[in-house]
């Protein structure tokens, strides 16, 4: 990683354009965390029959703004944030064209404020507008247009973010012919090429059939088609998610742990794994669905093990970088350099501390992958329990806490008050392991998720449930101080926005322990890792989806129900699925049996 900035200035000082750009991501990404949060209080105490503000009838509208706002506006504004500071600031250089980048941003910020409309139009019953699609918006539910258009146009946004990146860097790249991908960019790289890989599906889905099927224009779609299409996608998102959370626990933590990263090659071996094996797993959320073939789900189960391999080299790597940090500052012993770390700095125990609760929540991501005890809980609240670990702490704390680091370097403003920024931290991880425990323990007894009566009045839950009501007031507690978190957060943020601006924040990091020079170069080849992305995503999603097409029709049972205009090209592609079916599944009968 190359020490980009020079010591006395900082990202703002450099590439005030681009510094501009990030503050805007930065505060959408807040907003939407604000809004989130709001709608989180409100459903926690709803369901956990605390405080019933709202009729359960909107229960559903809560549950998708508080799950688009959270992971989908919140993450990803904050991703394209980071990335922009990231990639700029690693390869020493503005964005090719500052206009550009407005633009996509431009069109994130549209396209977010119409799905957003279009959620929240749900709890004025007088407009016929409702979209309580949740965030997984597969079929059977439909949404308004507009939901889905917003959406398109968010991810279109996104598209011509990761366009402007790699311009940058081909850019770059014609300056230095032969040096290594600076780390950052490395990172920024293989995560938006995960990306596309992973959006082409979601945008099938909704151009070819949400949307249509939502204007009106074809009266049905196939459910497990575009449920399939969707987790295609929706598998590689939580990457999408996790790596902005990643680069600052390999880039920044180990800065901030007064220590540098351990290993550079490790870290792009881990990036280059995620952008292999991200997207060949997505049926591991449809075990429970009928109409997808064992053989399919136990392939999608057999990548995932391999896929916690990125994740255990992160853990060793990140406290590896870490305790070498607590050793400079003279930390001794097997265990007592854990008390020559800075925690007093909310940055770091709120990474720290992400990164404990991540633990977890991979474990019990290990549960959720087993295709056996996946009957045990899925649909229940144990799912919601894993992902507030994962996207819920791993990330949002490591977000948070990134922000007490970045804001300073982004704005040359200082933060108010590192006392609240610990506290809120602190808060965050305790709220969380309250909520989070309790919702695996609920979801163990068998309560469901996505229900705002769980209770099941006049059917004797509680009884039958031993410990179910102690457990909804770890929720109700949990979700509360989650919440007053969250305002503790935004608050110290906008009081330091009101702070003058002070020259003397910036804060370079380091270069690695193991540099780039010690990386194969095969690592920095981005189109073998390409390819080989896309081979295995055909190998694993080709066949399921040919059969499923093949089974229940590209708009489900009854082909013949599309307007005129889009009729032959739907048979075309029908009738050009049946033989690709016919011929692959013949190949693979007869490589079993050259295997046997
Ligand atoms: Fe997951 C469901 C499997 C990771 C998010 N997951 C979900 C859903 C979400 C989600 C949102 O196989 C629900 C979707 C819905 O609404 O239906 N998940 C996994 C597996 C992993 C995993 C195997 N999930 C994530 C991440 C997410 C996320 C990351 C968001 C960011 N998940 C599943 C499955 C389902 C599922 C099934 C479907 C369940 C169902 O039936 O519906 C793995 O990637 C986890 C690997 C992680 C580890 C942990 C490594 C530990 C580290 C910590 C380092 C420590 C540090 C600090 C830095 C192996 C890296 C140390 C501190 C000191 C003090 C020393
Ligand atoms: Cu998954």
């Amino acid at each position: 990683m190359s020490t980009a900035l020079e010591a006395e200035q900082t990202f703002v000082d450099k590439f005030p354009d681009e510094a501009r750009v990030v503050r805007a991501a930065f505060l959408s990404a807040f907003f939407a965390l604000f809004l989130g949060a709001i709608f989180g209080i409100i459903q926690t105490l709803h369901r956990t029959d605390v405080a019933r503000i709202i009729p359960s009838t909107d229960y559903y509208t809560v549950l998708t703004a508080h799950g688009v706002f959270m992971v989908i506006s919140f993450t990803i504004f904050f991703l394209v944030g980071l990335f922009t500071w990231a990639l700029t600031r690693s390869l020493d250089r503005p964005l090719i064209n500052i206009k550009i980048t407005w633009t996509w941003y431009g069109l994130m910020a549209v396209g977010m404020t119409l799905t957003g409309i279009s959620i929240l139009a749900g709890f004025v019953d007088s407009i016929d507008m409702s979209a309580d699609v949740l965030f997984t918006f597969y079929a059977p539910l439909q949404a308004h247009p507009l939901f889905y258009t917003g959406l398109v146009v968010f991810i279109v946004g996104t598209w011509i973010a990761g366009a402007d990146w790699f311009r940058t860097f081909l850019a770059w790249r014609s300056d230095h012919p032969d040096q290594r991908i600076p780390l950052q960019t490395f990172m920024v790289l293989t995560t938006m090429t995960m990306w596309y890989i992973a959006t082409s599906a979601v945008a099938a889905s909704v151009l070819l059939f949400l949307l249509p099927w939502s204007l009106g224009l074809i009266d049905q779609v196939n459910p497990t088609l575009t449920r399939t299409l969707f987790w295609f996608f929706g598998h590689p998102v939580v990457y999408f998610w996790l790596m902005p959370a990643y680069m600052l626990w390999y880039t920044v933590l180990p800065k901030i742990a007064g220590g540098r990263l351990f290993s550079d090659p490790l870290a792009r071996v881990v990036f280059v794994l995620f952008l292999l094996l991200s997207t060949p797993v997505g049926i591991h959320h449809q075990y429970l669905d009928p109409g997808i073939a064992e053989g399919f789900k136990f392939i999608s189960m057999t990548n995932t093990m391999f896929l916690l391999l990125p994740s255990l080299l992160t853990a060793f790597t990140v406290v590896a970088s870490v305790e070498y940090g607590a050793r400079q500052n003279g930390g001794t012993g097997l265990l007592g350099w854990l008390t020559n770390l800075p925690w007093r700095k909310p940055e770091f125990t709120g990474m720290m501390l992400a990164g404990l609760m991540f633990a977890a929540g991979g474990f019990s991501g290990m549960v959720n992958a087993g295709m056996n005890i996946n009957y045990l809980i899925h649909n229940t609240l144990w799912v919601p329990g894993h992902f507030h670990l994962t996207v819920g702490t791993a990330v949002a704390l490591t977000m948070m806490a990134g922000t007490y680091w970045i804001w300073p370097q982004i704005s040359n403003k200082p933060i108010f008050s590192s006392q609240i920024g610990l506290f809120q931290v602190v808060l965050w991880f305790i709220g969380m392991a309250l909520m989070s425990n309790a919702m695996h323990a609920q979801g163990l007894l068998g309560v469901p998720r996505r229900t705002a009566e769980p209770e099941y009045s006049g059917f004797d839950y509680p009884t039958m449930f031993g410990g179910f009501e102690e457990l909804n007031v770890q929720i109700a507690i949990g979700g509360t101080l989650l919440f007053v978190s969250t305002i503790l957060f935004l608050g110290n943020l906008a009081l330091t926005m009101g702070n003058p601006r002070v020259s003397g924040l910036a804060e370079p990091l380091p270069s690695p322990v193991s540099g780039s020079e010690d990386a194969p170069q095969v690592l920095d080849n981005l189109r073998l890792w390409v390819s080989i992305a896309v081979v295995l995503v055909v190998l694993a999603y080709a066949l399921p989806i040919a059969a499923i097409i093949q089974r229940g029709g590209l708009l489900g049972p009854g082909v013949g129900t599309y307007p005129v205009w889009v009729a032959p090209v739907f048979d075309a592609l029908a009738d050009a699925a049946t033989p690709l079916v016919g011929a692959v599944t013949d190949a693979s009968a007869s490589l079993v049996e050259v295997v046997r």
